[in-house]
């Protein structure tokens, strides 16, 4: 399927998606003063759209005056904007589950739910396992640290804090969090690029070939029909010849809007190929695809252009086939039956629509 990255092999990708060099955190003018950090549980209410630009930590400790101080130490830095406290495991479970965090610092020890307890139930939720933890142990208590790192802390800082070192590895798990972001985030990019038509902006020949094969298999399992519509514009070669190419990929665009703009909550548009195109409606019988097909024929054959294109009309011709029909057991069946139902469609004149035979 597709190929994707770790962080390594992808950071150079992540630089080059990138606009700007790698810098691992906002920086706020008007940093969070320690007033705004009180009761464990409570913070700052910040707006959505701030919770998003935001750099927060949550400090984890059973002792308010521990948490006082990593929160000191911190705010000489224009690091974080939000500062989130909580007494124990679960208290601070929640708050990660309901914040944005980019950072925890957790102590180990606590009463309730302690921080390995911590770390086996953020492991349990997925959209919390890349927020980096940094464990607060006791300075000679080598297990802890060795257990800590074992079930997922990125780090382990010890008490009494050396601010200068909490600091660093700070820093240093910002950055990393940073970075992986940008590598999610590019990875996102190439997945959509891999299934995205450039021209269209819809599927492209191969996702659509993917997202058939998986509802065929679903509808299948849910004895509902699903149908297929192929769709050609005719004459399409005089509309280049005759406009020149870039009108032609115009057409092409227009065309996909059109598509998108049928499109129910489940269906699937894709530019099968040049001037080709394919709708995948789920949980649709044959009857109720072809009507589709026909008020797409319409639409498509009342489409005005501007300019240069103002004389220009446009049809389509389209082949409709459904898996309702017995004979039709596998994707490749459906196409095949569309492909030829659109023949149909081309030799009996263009600007209409086909059914499968078998209906
Ligand atoms: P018919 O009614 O039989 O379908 O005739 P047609 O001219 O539409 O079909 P034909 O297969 O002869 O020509 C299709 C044309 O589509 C030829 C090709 O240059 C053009 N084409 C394919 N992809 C693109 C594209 O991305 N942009 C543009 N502008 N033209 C394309
Ligand atoms: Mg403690
Ligand atoms: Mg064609
Ligand atoms: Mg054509």
């Amino acid at each position: 399927m597709f190929a994707f990255f770790n962080i390594h092999s992808m950071c150079q990708i992540a630089m080059y998606f990138s606009n700007d060099s790698v810098k691992p955190y906002h920086q706020s003018p008007t940093p969070a003063t320690s007033n705004d950090t009180i009761e464990p549980g409570r913070w700052l209410c910040p707006s959505p759209e701030e919770k998003n630009m935001k750099t927060s930590i949550l400090v984890i400790d059973d002792s308010r005056v521990a948490r006082q101080q990593v929160i000191d130490i911190l705010q000489q830095n224009t690091l974080f904007q939000y500062f989130y406290e909580a007494g124990d495991g679960i208290e601070g479970f929640k708050i990660a589950i309901n914040q944005p965090v980019d950072l925890i610092i957790c102590d180990v020890e606590m009463p309730g739910m302690d921080g390995f307890k911590f770390l086996r139930m953020l492991e349990s939720r997925e959209e919390l396992q890349d927020v980096p933890v940094i464990m607060v142990t006791g300075r000679e208590d080598t297990e802890a640290k060795v257990r800590g790192l074992e079930q997922g802390a990125s780090d382990y800082v010890t008490k009494p804090f050396d601010p200068a070192e909490l600091l660093a590895r700070v820093k240093v798990q910002l950055k990393i969090k940073s970075l992986q972001d940008k590598l999610k985030r590019s990875n996102q990019m190439l997945l959509e690029l891999s299934i995205t038509d450039p021209l269209t902006g819809l599927h492209n020949r191969r996702a659509m070939m993917e997202s058939l094969q998986k509802e065929v298999h679903r509808t299948a399992r849910k004895k509902t029909p699903l149908s297929l519509v192929m769709l050609d514009i005719d004459h399409f070669k005089k509309i280049n010849d005759t406009y020149g190419h870039q009108n032609g990929d115009a057409v092409l665009k227009a065309i996909g809007a059109e598509l998108t703009a049928q499109l129910r909550q489940y269906d699937i548009a894709a530019r099968f190929g040049g001037e080709e195109f394919v709708l995948i409606l789920p949980e649709t019988d044959i009857k109720e695809a072809t009507q589709v097909a026909e008020r797409l024929r319409q639409n498509i054959a009342s489409l005005r252009f501007e300019a240069e294109l103002a004389n220009l009309e446009i049809t389509v011709s389209l082949g409709v086939a459904s898996t309702q029909n017995k004979i039709v057991k596998s994707t490749d069946d459906l196409i095949r039956e569309a492909d030829y139902a659109l023949y149909n469609a081309k030799r009996g004149g263009r600007n209409r629509v086909e059914v499968m035979t078998g209906f």
